[in-house]
């Protein structure tokens, strides 16, 4: 076996259309749920607005203003020697709405000229369709994803890309770490991957389960148009990894973990199996959960199944069976303990690079399909010297040890793996807080928390640092 990674290994960064590019109204965009999103904190929750509210500050509004900077900042992806580079459509700037019969051409143009330029940086453009960038008016009109009406609204917004750019794109994802609201107590969660809002008295638990089979029945359809209209399109899902340890050796403790990747995880079955698995099905019989699945549904479950896994890798996690609490009732809220042999970033997650190393081994086990890669990377608070020199050697160390475990997953387990994109290869907003100062950028960008800076672009140390481990293929760590 190679002791390599393949030759043509996707390196590359990844970003979210919402988090870099700001012009929230350039171009005839419509407002998308991240505009209506305030700045939180390390401890603080981002704060939901009814609508755009004069006087409130929305990070995601200017961002980083990619919009008008992209040039700039693709030439500095090139010269760190990136194959690939990551983004979103914003359905937004497409259909602006979501509800127009017509595609908004100056959105459409806008990422025509982006991947025009990637390509001619050789920098190959990889999609994801939906990356918490909802039309924020299916939220007030339909009451967001639990709507089977917006299914038949995606899927027009995905057809329109794949037609449009099937020549520029091979590899797309249909919805960006669909599985974070199986934590669907929290707001932010529900908010971001389908446009919902829960009164008092509603069964959360349910209502998200409803929202994510309308988007899970949505994406295998956009997967069998994408086949369609190109079979040499790569269709993927993007699911949200932390593995779940049990916190002992206890057999209980064991079965929670297991409860857990279950509950998190079932996503990646309906993708990849195109159909439920029983101990869902089961759940919710227990639950007496009543989940609208047409016949219709399951066959377009089962006529949609991708093609690889991408997925994002932060942490880990560990659960403890609670002797109060039944598996039913336990969730990653209620029963996560802190793992004492991990240290942790300034945000409390957890650094466990060889959690990455399971992670792939896990998805390669269970699902036997190339994997991808499409975030990981290190949240961090950085100094800019008096020179204007940035050394962030705890960036560094990060990812090198991920890396390390990444390529002893290729080369000594033989997993297929495609590439590997790092979160916010250049600085941008927070998805979680709203923050500017939670850095993962190679790339520095001049703005903080408080609105302030001249938007300037400057490498970081961790720039040279990546653009040789991507010069060597990795073997340079
Ligand atoms: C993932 C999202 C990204 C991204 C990243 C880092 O959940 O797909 O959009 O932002 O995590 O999270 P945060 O921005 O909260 O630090």
């Amino acid at each position: 076996m190679t002791q390599s990674l393949p030759k043509d290994f996707l390196w590359g960064g990844a970003v979210a259309a919402h988090q870099l590019e700001g012009g929230w109204q350039e171009g005839g965009k419509g407002i998308s749920v991240a505009d209506v999103m305030t700045a939180g904190g390390p401890n603080k929750a981002r704060g939901i607005t009814d609508g755009v509210v004069p006087g409130e500050y929305y990070p995601n509004h200017e961002a980083i203003d990619f919009y008008h900077h992209y040039k700039e900042d693709i030439s500095l992806f090139k010269e760190m020697g990136f194959k690939c580079f990551r983004t979103s459509i914003a359905w937004t700037r497409i259909y602006p709405t979501g509800e127009e019969t017509e595609p908004n051409e100056s959105g459409l143009k806008f990422y025509d000229d982006l991947f025009d330029e990637l390509i001619k940086h050789d920098i190959e453009p990889i999609v994801t369709l939906s990356h918490f960038e909802l039309p924020y008016h299916l939220v007030t009109k339909y009451g967001g994803f639990r709507n089977r009406k917006l299914i038949d609204l995606f899927v027009k917004f995905a057809t329109t890309c794949l037609q449009r750019y099937q020549g520029k794109v091979t590899y797309w994802m249909t919805f960006n770490e669909i599985n974070n609201q199986a934590n669907y107590d929290n707001d932010f969660s529900v908010f971001t991957n389908s446009g919902l809002h829960f009164e008092p008295g509603e069964n959360r638990e349910e209502g998200m389960y409803q929202a994510a089979h309308n988007e899970l029945v949505a994406s295998a359809r956009v997967v069998k148009i994408g086949h369609n209209i190109n079979p040499d399109l790569k269709m993927g899902c993007m699911i949200a990894m932390g593995p779940v340890y049990p916190a002992t050796m206890a057999p209980d403790d064991v079965l929670a973990a297991q409860k857990a990747m279950e509950k998190n995880y079932f996503f990646a079955d309906v993708h990849v199996n195109g159909f439920y698995p029983s101990f869902l099905t089961k759940y919710w019989a227990r639950q007496g959960f009543e989940i609208d699945v047409t016949a219709q549904d399951e066959q377009d479950l089962h006529n949609g199944t991708v093609d690889y896994i991408g997925f994002s890798y932060y942490m880990s996690h560990a659960i403890q069976k609670n002797e109060g609490r039944s598996f039913d009732e336990l969730t990653m809220q209620n029963s996560l303990v802190r793992n004492t042999y991990l240290e942790a970033s300034d945000w409390g997650w957890q650094i466990d690079p060889k959690g990455l190393r399971y992670a792939l081994n896990w998805f390669t086990d269970k699902y036997h399909l190339p994997l991808f890669i499409v975030e990981n990377g290190f949240g961090a608070y950085d100094k800019v010297e008096p020179d204007g020199s940035i050394h962030d050697d705890y960036r560094i160390d990060y990812l090198r040890e991920h890396i390390r475990q990444m390529k002893l997953a290729v080369t000594e387990d033989g997993v297929d793996l495609i590439g590997y994109t790092p979160w916010g290869c250049i600085d941008l907003v927070s998805a979680g807080t709203g923050e500017m100062d939670k850095r993962y950028g190679f790339i520095y960008v001049d703005k903080n928390n408080k609105n302030e800076g001249s938007l300037a672009r400057s490498k970081k140390d961790s720039f040279e640092w990546f653009k040789t481990v991507i010069a060597t293929n990795g073997e340079q760590l």
